[in-house]
């Protein structure tokens, strides 16, 4: 790390840092009701950045009755909607102006490159607020035709009520974005729990929200790990809605959990994405495109494209310039504006992802790059880019979700195989498809089981375009005007004319 490479930590965030972060309830910091702490570790020096509140069912009890009182009180749900729209854009603005501030608070709590951070997922959140303000205004009903006698008939859409939302480490500030958006712009108040790796962009978050002038109990933070702050705040009788993202197995433990009292759940969680290159690809592109696929944000992404099929005629040609990209990735600091990926987030992580690289070689694939350690990157948790080839479908690595940057790479001869292979998974994210035949394109697109489909490009993300999962990656979609109605409920009313 040289002076001149390194983005010095802003004094903002020195100071954040040297702060105690308890929990955030109506709008207060509050201790943890145990008085317990947790260490916040930062994965590319292995060094503790600081405490914050371990939470437990006590505060979760607190933050969920601050919720509610805010829901049934007149300052939130009946607020003008366009109130609550200028609120939120007041919220981005803020947000805008500490921008670099959460880019760096995200990049050193899990090891996200700063200039992702930066010029990549921080924008994308404050776009993300700006977009569900313009929707506070524009949650309509319908007018119904019925034919069962002289009636008037309509719907309103109307805020479930509190909505606990959990999220994952891997993107903490837009994934706290993601829920609180189209939650607030309906009505909803919100107890957040961020995952205990990384919680420190969203307390930070709540700090603006009160700088923008949000009422007590519509946002709270609780932190925590998951079997204690989340296992309570999804048990609680007074949460209507759950909003998990992270994995599968969790997710399904949640879901059962939620069904005793019917609380409403909507799910993001794993994947194993297809990203199919065809013969007529624009070969360099196609590569290109396929690394930043699985190695952006060190594959902590759950839509990486961590499964790539290759037409055989060009498997060899495409394999080659995979594995050098590889081995030129700028893997380093995650503060150094040059570095294209971090450390994977914790010890935990880093073991798992050596885990299934030994798993990969152990059952026969090759190593074409990588699959080591990295200590020349730094102290933290450094894994090598790695490729590897030599897989077979059946094996753990084309199947299972491995969360670090290591690919699949396998040739495929014609376009029905690889769609019945690309299908041939329990999760159903994302896929992408390199072409330059627009038949194939669209043919491909239409077959895949994916929620979202990627043709000559990976990873573009809009606020206004739906995401979400087929099959174990989840159901219900945040962004776009779908999010609204993960958090809204559909009441028809019946006005008799006779
Ligand atoms: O996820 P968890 P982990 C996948 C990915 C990764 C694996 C494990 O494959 O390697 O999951 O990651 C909270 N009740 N994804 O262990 O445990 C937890 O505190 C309520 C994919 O970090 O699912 C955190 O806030 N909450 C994924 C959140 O759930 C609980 C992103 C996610 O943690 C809980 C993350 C419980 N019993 C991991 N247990 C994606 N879809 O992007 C944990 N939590």
């Amino acid at each position: 790390m040289s002076e001149s490479t390194t983005t010095h930590i802003l004094p903002a965030v020195e100071s954040f840092l040297a702060r105690p972060h308890h929990h955030f309830i109506n709008n207060e910091w509050v201790p943890s009701a145990s008085g317990q702490t947790m260490e916040d570790v930062n994965p590319a020096t292995r060094h503790v950045l600081t405490e914050v509140a371990r939470g437990n069912g006590d505060d979760v009890d607190r933050a969920v009755s601050a919720a509610r009182r805010a829901f049934r009180d007149k300052s939130w749900a009946q607020m003008p909607p366009n109130r609550r729209g200028i609120l939120l854009w007041r919220l981005a603005d803020l947000m805008e102006q500490h921008l670099e501030e959460l880019a760096q608070l995200d990049s050193l709590d899990m090891g996200m490159p700063i200039r992702q951070a930066q010029y990549g997922t921080t924008p994308m959140a404050i776009d993300h607020i700006r977009y569900m303000a313009g929707w506070a205004t524009k949650v309509e009903g319908e007018t119904i035709p019925v034919s069962a006698g002289n009636f008037f008939n309509y719907t309103v859409r109307q805020p479930v009520g509190v909505v606990g939302a959990i999220i994952p480490w891997n993107f903490p500030l837009l994934m706290a974005v993601w829920k609180l958006g189209a939650a607030l712009a309906v009505g909803c108040t919100v107890v957040l729990k961020p995952a205990e790796q990384s919680p420190l962009s969203v307390l930070r978050l709540a700090e603006l929200a009160v700088e923008a002038g949000f009422p007590p109990g519509v946002i709270n933070v609780v932190t925590g790990y998951g079997p204690e702050a989340g296992a309570a705040l999804v048990a609680h009788p007074g949460v209507n809605k759950i909003s998990f993202t992270g994995s599968t197995e969790v997710g399904k433990s949640i879901m059962r959990t939620a069904a005793d009292r019917m609380a409403r759940v909507s799910m993001e969680l794993g994947g194993k994405s297809p990203n199919i290159i065809c013969a007529d690809a624009n070969l360099k592109r196609a590569v290109s495109g396929s690394m930043l696929g699985i190695f952006m944000n060190q594959g902590e992404v759950c839509s990486a494209g961590s499964r790539i099929y290759v037409a055989r005629s060009i498997y060899d040609q495409a394999l080659e310039h995979m594995a050098d990209y590889a081995k030129t990735l700028r893997v380093g600091q995650p503060l150094d504006p040059k570095t294209q990926m971090g450390p994977v987030v914790s010890d935990e992580q880093y073991q798992r992802v050596m885990r299934y690289i030994e798993i990969a070689q152990r059952e026969g694939a090759t190593l074409v790059a990588g699959g080591s350690d990295m200590p020349e990157a730094g102290p933290g948790f450094f894994v090598r880019p790695t490729v590897f080839a030599g897989v077979r479908d059946t094996m753990t690595i084309a199947q299972e979700e491995v969360f670090g940057p290591v690919v699949a790479v396998m040739p495929f001869d014609d376009i029905e195989e690889v769609i019945e292979r690309a299908n041939q998974s329990i999760y159903g994210l994302a896929a992408g498809v390199w072409t330059e035949n627009v038949r194939t394109a669209h043919y491909l697109s239409q077959r895949l089981e994916a929620g979202t489909v990627w043709v000559n490009a990976y990873h573009v993300y809009d606020a206004a375009a739906p995401w979400g999962g087929f099959k174990e990656s989840g159901f219900g979609r945040e962004m776009g005007k779908q999010a609204l109605e993960l958090y809204t409920e559909v009441k028809d009313v019946w006005i008799s004319l006779g």
